[in-house]
């Protein structure tokens, strides 16, 4: 006899299940054993707020379907900080859910899981019954995909105990996205036709709509500059007229570039106060146009003058037929200046304190090969890597910061690290964010020889300590005596290396030459040094 947990593991594989993530408990092993037989890897996390932050970066990075299985009732409250990250960036993935069934009232695992994952903007999905189960699981699978949500598909216990029924669903066809309005294009090409300094910024649905290469296009048609939001950073890598990142991340020469432009048109972007460095990067003039699958984004955090409800790269690729050529404020010496323009390109006061962050970033973009993915955890040092490691493409960098959550980085990075061995992963982590990921360093030991953990350590909560001092306000609840992160690596199985000056990133470069396992860089960096970036998004705090 076949059970439904079994029929629901070799649907999914079929639905396209990619990897799987877990913690398995008596709930989720039947099903999960179903998936792995029928093809799907497995990979065991150590808490499931690891191998919820694993899928989403595997996601990411893969842009395949990653599935977590978590135990009923407490696994999936394990999950929820991940899995809220997971929803409000959209990553496309299926948390495999045990629950209790519907007649267990007095069990100990029992709350209302449906209600708890959609309170945090997760698709509660569910297999109602042996006769329902395989459709159940395409439902949830293809929301997952075409609505780019992060779902979670219950699986009640009796029910899974149940002799399996039912027909597979007929297949379903593929679906476009939807096309752009032809009036609503017409408006922002109308915008574009007639600007001098056009800006085009892509946010994360230009990422997940492969638009890069159309919005390249469109660039080079009207001659406009290109820029990302922090979470698209890398998608238009190599472009001469790519000025990075839009927003507190921006080098001195983009922020003057965006202030600037007469017409910027957002694909996919939010256009949120991080972006915009809280409007001081659009100009009063400017004229804002937004694309967005999403209605209720357009215009969301800055009026507009033309909105488009389309996908990214369709709509892209549709202004490119209605757009005339046009020089725009394109031309060698803008090239010239954006090669130059970088932020490890501008000088900086050694800071005195101890090892400088810039400096060591500067370094390791320098040592580290230019294949890799870099995985940026929360807190007042993300801006280091964002703004001082250059990255190859937009699945290079992982940004999982949507929920501004501390702790998420590191599982993210081994998920990341999986979807793409061939590329050396970095993770950045604050030192807060490490131990609060403590667990999963025997994870990454176990799988992920090919990734380098570096922890900006200022033995503080540097975010809070940053923001309250100036103000007067004690921080001493925030700082922490010294962590030996080295010690903690070597005891897990991996490598540690305690770094006070780049000399001793030597360590690093031997560990390049050979890396059999995971190497966790502790760099004891100077812990009053407030990097720009903070100092004015808490201005406006
Ligand atoms: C889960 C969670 N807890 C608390 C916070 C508040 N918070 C924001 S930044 C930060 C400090 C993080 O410290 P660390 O990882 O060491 O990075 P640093 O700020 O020192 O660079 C904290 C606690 C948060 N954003 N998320």
């Amino acid at each position: 006899m076949t059970r439904v947990a079994e029929a629901v593991g070799q649907a999914l594989a079929r639905a396209g299940a990619d990897v799987v993530f877990g913690v398995m408990g008596s709930g989720n092993l039947s099903v999960t054993n179903a998936l792995v037989d029928a093809g799907v890897p497995f990979h065991a996390a150590r808490h499931e707020g690891g191998a919820i932050c694993m899928a989403d970066g595997y996601a990411r990075v893969s842009g395949r379907l990653a599935v977590c299985s978590v135990h009923q009732g407490p696994g999936l409250t394990n999950a929820i900080t991940g899995l809220t990250e997971a929803a409000k960036s959209r990553t496309p993935l299926i948390v495999l859910a045990a629950d209790t069934p519907a007649a267990a009232l007095r069990s100990n695992f029992r709350i209302d899981q449906d209600a708890l994952v959609e309170s945090v903007g997760a698709v509660a999905e569910r297999v109602h019954g042996p006769e329902s189960a395989l459709a159940d699981v395409a439902r949830a699978a293809r929301r997952a995909r075409e609505e780019r949500r992060a779902v979670v598909l219950m699986l009640p216990l009796d029910v899974q105990a149940a002799e399996a029924a039912g027909e597979p669903p007929p297949a379903a066809p593929a679906l476009d996205r939807p096309r752009p309005g032809a009036d609503a294009v017409a408006a922002v090409a109308a915008l574009l036709a007639a600007s001098e300094r056009p800006a085009l910024i892509a946010g994360r649905g230009a990422v997940l709509a492969g638009a890069g290469p159309a919005l390249r296009a469109l660039g080079e048609r009207c001659g406009a500059v290109l820029a990302t939001s922090a979470v698209a950073n890398g998608l238009f890598a190599g472009d001469p007229y790519d000025a990075g990142i839009a927003g507190g991340f921006s080098s001195p020469l983009a922020a003057e570039l965006l202030a600037d432009s007469d017409v910027v048109v957002g694909f996919g972007a939010a256009l949120n106060q991080w972006t915009t460095r809280h409007g001081s990067l659009i100009g009063p003039a400017a004229r804002v146009a937004q694309v967005d699958l999403d209605g209720d984004a357009i215009g969301a955090h800055r009026p507009v003058a033309a909105g488009v409800i389309g996908d990214a790269a369709a709509t892209a690729e549709a202004l490119l037929e209605a757009v005339p050529e046009r020089p725009g404020r394109r031309g060698p010496a803008l090239a010239a200046a954006l090669a130059e323009g970088r932020w490890r390109d501008q000088p900086y006061a050694e800071s005195a304190g101890g090892l400088d962050p810039r400096t060591l970033t500067i370094a390791l973009d320098d040592l580290l090969p230019a294949a890799r993915t870099v995985v940026v955890d929360s807190g007042h040092f993300m801006g280091w890597p964002s703004m001082y490691l250059g990255v190859p493409d937009a699945a290079g960098f992982v940004f999982p910061q949507a929920f501004q959550c501390v702790g998420l980085g590191l599982g993210n990075a081994i998920g990341a690290a999986l979807a793409r061995p061939d590329r050396l992963t970095v993770a950045a982590l604050g030192d807060g964010g490490a131990l609060m990921a403590l667990p999963e360093l025997d994870t990454l030991a176990r799988l992920a020889p090919n990734l380098i953990v570096v922890i900006y350590d200022d033995a503080a909560y540097g975010a809070e300590v940053h923001h309250f001092r100036p103000l007067g306000e004690a921080v001493g609840l925030a700082q922490f005596p010294p962590t030996d992160f080295a010690a903690l690596a070597e005891a897990a199985g991996c490598r540690g290396l305690t770094v006070r000056t780049t000399q001793e990133l030597d360590g690093v470069r031997d560990w390049l030459a050979a890396p059999d396992r995971p190497l966790v860089v502790d760099a004891k960096v100077d812990p009053d040094l407030c990097a720009e970036w903070l100092e004015e998004a808490f201005r406006v705090h």
